[in-house]
């Protein structure tokens, strides 16, 4: 039902509860549509309290309430309760009802697949009974459950089970969004793991039958992740069980519920025939941010929803740190920052922009946003740039101590760095409260001997951020001499003005700067330099993510001029990347990216920041001919790339296999253009692994050569609900422009298109989303097919609706032709009555005003 009036909810306005709450204990009758939740909450009044209290609750069915034993009718509305209280300690008891089984928002209790689970966070406990539902109020919870499935799951430990009942106490102290239950039909894969101190931990990931196949790699992913916060930021595990469920209809990639893990299926699951080497990269990296939320979350979590980052952007930065270690770090740092560039930059750049911390929200659920955790990730890979790796050290082992079991700020996170390091953070802090991405210039100047960089930032000021001020910007960069050698090795600048210079004496020839190494701060670096310093680069930087750069710095150039002007694609550009890509000291899959091309959503992107209205039609045609254009230049060495980099031993999703084998598919892609598609058909018929078998059907599917491919690819996995999540995919991926749509609309007659499972929705309309040209193509079929379908969801799951709304955030940059198509449908969407909150607040901010 769409609230009257959504309330906007201020920073500023932040007040702690009146209440501790020093005890919970919740005893559930399972039952599918009349599930029955009594709570006994001990409330202990803080001073200055005004005799009255209010509970959240949401669709809740009172049954009973009490205090110190005696009814009492509390006062209802739809969002919860109130009623006098005393001035004393009392025990609050109630029953509700509730019915878990219609609850298709999947957020509070509810069924998949006729297991019953949660979603809190945020704010789902409300939905579950009534309660302080947020994230400063902290308690110990006991849980009692009765129910007829054999698997009856908590957070903690387990105190006592038999059939029909099992009970749970979690001894930490935690917020009611880490609260979590789980009843099903499950099997248990086992494990363990030994603690440093000697704690045994037992091990456990529930799967439906069936499902047992796809845990050995996240057992074992699970298992690193407890031995690398051990070794690397010592942080121990805490309880004797730590227990991870896999869901197949869930809103987003995994949850880090004390002790109980919820997980999205597709984040968990992984074997070598039905996972691509990218799925079992993912699949490590959820479980190890989820896991890392123990204790930057979990042990030490938010005061109010304001300071998410607090707790994402740094267990973001903690997984990355992982995979880094775990795989390469360079390649890490590659394809982060691509993500970084498709997701946080759009929405820094439209009508979403916020502020790593905003200070307002209507739905908190969506600020879940890429800003607060991506580049809430990289304002810490900043902090810890700038303060050194043995401070970073210090800080965090202080805010552990400092802040364990309690629910901090964002001062008090900067205040730990500014105690431990003396540094003072204020400037800093800027980060956190200024909106957009900075844009950076930077030009040179060489007199006898002495060279001087020049850098200058800019941010434009936002709805949010106004007046924008200078923020810290660390500058990593090292300088090379034409002969290619290092001759300044990297060393981090620190630009805090708007404008200023960095001198570099003693110096015997003009060197060549390689600036913002490892992508050292989130900005658009916008070069004055000379252009041939690009080829150069690429050809001898020795910070591989800056090599990786140039390539894409110069594909990029090109494709805007092919777009432009037509011009012909670089060759500059192409025999640098031969080099690259046929030097076999480089690890395959840094060669892999180097091949790859900026999204087309960028060039978008970077046609709108230049003042043009980008035509998606010919930057899909731009970008179709560069591919050519590498076809064709690349020849010679092609059919060598893909037969030496066959992995014949038998499969292992680790970081050297998957390389070769993404190597070899790259190389695959290219040469099918020249040659068509015997050989990725030959590849799809005999592969033992999805990773070969999806790139060749995505080939034959390109190649418009996969009709065959496709059915027997859905006859050989029309079971397996992960798998088809790729077939359905894959089609609207690779479909012609002015087809998507259209093949995205058939795809939803399919009877396995089962819309109400947020994958299945996603497979088909996240990915026409992210088919820049066939999303924008002219007519706008896209645009209302997806409003269509939004407006389907949004009713059953205003969530994953509200999420997806995100398509529209870049409109305003296209024809006015599309405007008007965008306009008409973001208004037709709002005009609906009864459209959530959710969606409606991200509507009304995409919609923007005139
Ligand atoms: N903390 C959860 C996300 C909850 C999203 C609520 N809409 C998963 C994570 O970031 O680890
Ligand atoms: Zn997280």
């Amino acid at each position: 039902m769409r609230d009257a009036t959504p309330q906007t909810i201020y920073l500023s306005d932040y007040k702690p509860f009146g209440f501790d709450v020093t005890s919970v204990e919740l005893t559930f009758d399972l039952a599918p549509n009349t599930t029955r939740v009594r709570s006994k909450i001990a409330f202990v009044p803080r001073e200055g309290t005004d005799g009255t209290f209010f509970l959240d609750g949401k669709g809740l069915k009172l049954i009973s309430a009490a205090i110190d034993g005696v009814a009492i009718s509390p006062d209802l509305t739809p969002e919860g309760l109130t009623c006098a209280v005393p001035d004393h300690p009392f025990l609050w008891e109630a029953e509700v009802e509730i019915d878990p089984e219609n609850n298709t928002a999947l957020d509070g209790l509810y069924m998949s697949n006729g297991m019953y689970c949660t979603q809190c966070e945020a704010q789902g406990f409300r939905k579950i009974t009534y309660y302080p539902d947020r994230p400063d109020v902290m308690s110990v919870f006991t849980v009692k459950i009765n129910g007829t499935h054999p698997v009856l799951l908590s957070n903690g430990n387990p105190v006592t089970s038999s059939q029909g009942y099992a009970e749970w106490h979690d001894p930490w102290p935690k917020p009611a969004y880490l609260f979590a239950l789980v009843a099903g039909d499950l099997v248990a894969v086992p494990g363990a793991f030994t603690t440093k101190s000697g704690r045994d931990v037992a091990l456990n990931i529930y799967v439906r039958p069936g499902d047992e196949g796809k845990c050995t790699f996240p057992m074992q992913a699970i298992k690193d992740s407890m031995k690398w916060d051990e070794e690397v930021y010592g942080r121990e595990y805490d309880l004797d069980i730590f227990n991870v469920v896999a869901v197949d209809d869930f809103n987003m990639g995994a949850m880090e519920n004390k002790g109980l893990n919820v997980f999205n299926s597709s984040a968990v699951l992984a074997s070598q025939a039905t996972s691509t080497d990218e799925n079992f990269v993912r699949v490590e990296a959820i479980i190890a941010h989820e896991y890392f939320h123990n204790w930057t979350g979990n042990r030490i979590t938010c005061r109010d929803w304001f300071q998410l980052c607090l707790k994402e952007g740094l267990t973001v930065f903690r997984d990355s740190q992982f995979t880094s270690d775990m795989r390469s770090a360079p390649v890490k740092r590659i394809t982060d920052v691509i993500d970084l560039r498709g997701r946080q930059f759009a929405e820094d750049q439209g009508p979403l922009s916020h502020p790593v911390r905003p200070e307002s929200f209507q739905e908190i659920n969506n600020f879940y946003t890429a800003t607060v955790y991506e580049k809430g990730a990289e304002v810490i890979g900043m902090l810890k740039c700038l303060v050194g790796d043995e401070a970073y050290a210090r800080a965090l082992d202080l805010y552990f101590d400092r802040h364990d079991g309690q629910a901090c700020t964002i001062e008090d996170w900067l205040q730990v760095f500014e105690d431990a390091t003396g540094r003072d953070l204020t400037q800093f802090k800027r980060w956190y409260s200024q909106a957009g991405t900075p844009r950076l210039t930077v030009k040179d100047a060489w007199y006898a001997g002495t060279y001087i960089l020049t850098f200058t930032q800019n941010l434009k000021p936002s709805a949010t951020t106004p007046d924008p001020k200078p923020q810290v910007i660390p500058i990593v960069t090292g300088l090379l001499a034409p002969s290619g050698e290092e001759i300044v090795p990297s060393q981090v600048l620190e630009l805090t003005e708007a404008s200023q210079s960095f001198t570099f004496e003693g110096l015997s020839e003009r060197p060549i700067p390689s600036v913002l190494r490892g992508f050292s701060a989130p900005v658009v670096l916008e070069s004055e330099l000379a252009q041939n310093h690009t080829a150069f680069l690429l050809a001898h930087d020795t910070d591989p993510f800056n090599r990786w750069e140039s390539g894409r710095s110069l594909a990029k150039a090109s494709l805007l001029d092919m777009i432009r002007t037509g011009a012909h694609p670089d060759e500059r550009y192409l025999d640098g990347l031969l080099a690259v890509i046929s030097d076999a000291s480089l690890d395959p899959t840094y060669r892999a990216l180097m091949l790859g091309l900026p999204s087309q959503s960028d060039l978008a992107t970077a046609l709108h920041d230049a003042g043009d209205i980008p035509d998606p039609g010919a930057i899909w045609a731009a970008t179709e001919a560069m591919r050519r254009a590498q076809a064709q230049h690349f020849k010679g060495i092609l059919p060598g790339l893909f037969a030496d980099h066959q992995v014949t031993e038998p499969y292992v999703p680790n970081a050297d296999q998957s390389g070769r084998r993404s190597l070899a598919n790259a190389a695959l892609s290219l040469l099918s253009r020249l040659e068509g598609p015997e050989r990725a058909q030959i590849q799809f018929d005999q592969a033992d692994n999805m990773t070969q078998q999806l790139a060749a059907l995505s080939i034959l599917l390109r190649e418009n050569a996969g009709d065959n491919a496709l059915k027997s690819f859905e006859e050989q996995w029309k079971d397996d609900r992960l798998v088809m999540d790729k077939w359905f995919g894959l089609q609207v991926m690779q479909a012609a422009p002015e087809r998507a749509a259209a093949t995205a609309a058939a795809l939803t007659e399919h009877p396995d298109f089962n819309w109400k499972n947020p994958n299945r929705f996603r497979s088909v309309f996240g990915t026409l989303a992210g088919h820049h040209a066939g999303f924008h193509a002219a007519g706008g079929a896209g645009y209302r097919l997806l409003a269509d379908w939004l407006l389907k969801l949004d009713p059953v799951n205003p969530q994953t609706t509200a999420r997806m709304s995100v398509a529209f955030q870049t409109w305003r940059r296209y024809s006015a032709e599309r405007r008007d198509i965008v306009t008409a449908e973001l208004d037709r969407m709002l005009a609906t009555p009864d459209l959530s909150r959710n969606t409606t607040e991200m509507l009304t901010r995409i919609r923007g005003k005139e």
